[in-house]
């Protein structure tokens, strides 16, 4: 049930500053972006604010390159807003504007389990399988027409806070939305495509040069690969091309944590680890003065490779032994 605060909030005031979580995820940007153009088919002013601008992936989403970046505040701010809306933000903090966007009246809408309730209206939905959900809702509520532009923003935050409709999120209120959004005119082969099939032709070769090093130890369950300096020159890369490649050798059957090395400087690394379950890397990466979560941590490495990955191979055998002793 949508608060009728919140509702009433809406209605009465007329310009919105809009806001999300630092490092920007599908369900940030497409709920933000999906929730501007309600507002503004309502006849009222939405400004995007946020501290790190999104990833390029989401700049196919009408209004994407009009999102206001860096600790910097848009023009007029606040004295030109009536409230500040926080989408998908368990606690003020997360903004990295909090100090700024707590001088306006804060209006709370969000999924996460936990969340703080810092605004004068909060609506809390750990149910909804994203804030885009939750956005879809409140549009019918407020009689807004949904258009393409709208829906994609919207269907967009749900495939990627579900992962593709393969997380446990994918609930059958998950779906219904789902279906409602492509019976509003979401694209859904356009949206994949912007999601999944616009990789860089270098990140592709990378992992093509990744792969070449794949061992496997510990009867299969550890998966180590890593990347130099000349693999990346090879490709083509640059460094933000390798982030997601671990996630291959991780989805090898039989394989439960997976280091990778890369290569920084001479004898010096950048090490990411994943596992699956209750195997914790977060404990070795903490070990080496790094850290993360349970099933995906980092840390800096120097020294020789082969004693290094010998090194990752033995820890991260013994969590994996750990894992299944508990
Ligand atoms: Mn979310």
């Amino acid at each position: 049930m949508i608060p009728a605060p919140l509702l009433a909030r809406l209605r009465q005031d007329h310009r919105f500053l809009l806001t999300s979580h630092m490092n920007p995820d599908g369900d940030s940007v497409g709920s933000q972006l999906g929730l501007a153009r309600v507002l503004a088919s309502l006849g009222k002013s939405a400004t995007i604010w946020n501290l790190h601008s999104a990833s390029e992936i989401y700049s196919p989403l009408s209004g994407f390159a009009a999102i206001h970046t860096g600790e910097g505040p848009p023009d007029g701010f606040p004295g030109r807003f009536d409230a500040a809306i926080v989408l998908e933000c368990p606690s003020l903090d997360r903004t990295g504007l909090a100090d700024k966007i707590s001088t306006l009246p804060l209006i709370n809408v969000d999924h996460h389990l936990g969340n703080q309730c810092y605004g004068v209206v909060n609506w809390v939905d750990v149910g909804a399988a994203a804030v885009g959900v939750m956005v879809f809702d409140l549009a019918r509520a407020l009689g807004a027409r949904v258009d393409v532009e709208t829906a994609d923003c919207l269907y967009l935050a749900l495939v990627t806070d579900t992962g593709g409709f393969r997380f446990s999120n994918a609930t059958p209120p998950a779906f219904q939305a789902a279906a409602r959004m492509v019976a509003a005119g979401a694209r859904v082969e356009r949206v994949s495509h912007w999601l999944y099939e616009r990789q860089p032709e270098a990140a592709i070769r990378l992992l093509g040069q990744m792969l070449g090093t794949l061992e496997r130890h510990h009867d299969g369950a550890v998966a180590t690969v890593y990347l130099t300096r000349e693999m990346f020159a090879r490709a083509g890369a640059s460094g933000g091309d390798s982030e997601g490649l671990i996630d291959v050798p991780r989805s090898i059957a039989g394989v439960e944590a997976v280091a990778l090395a890369r290569e920084l400087g001479p004898d010096d690394w950048k090490v990411s680890l994943r596992s699956r379950g209750s195997v914790d890397v977060e404990s070795v990466a903490r070990a080496r003065g790094g850290g993360g979560h349970r099933n995906a941590a980092g840390c800096r490495a120097s020294g020789e490779l082969a004693s290094l990955l010998r090194d990752l191979v033995g820890k991260l055998a013994a969590a994996i032994e750990s894992a299944r002793v508990d």
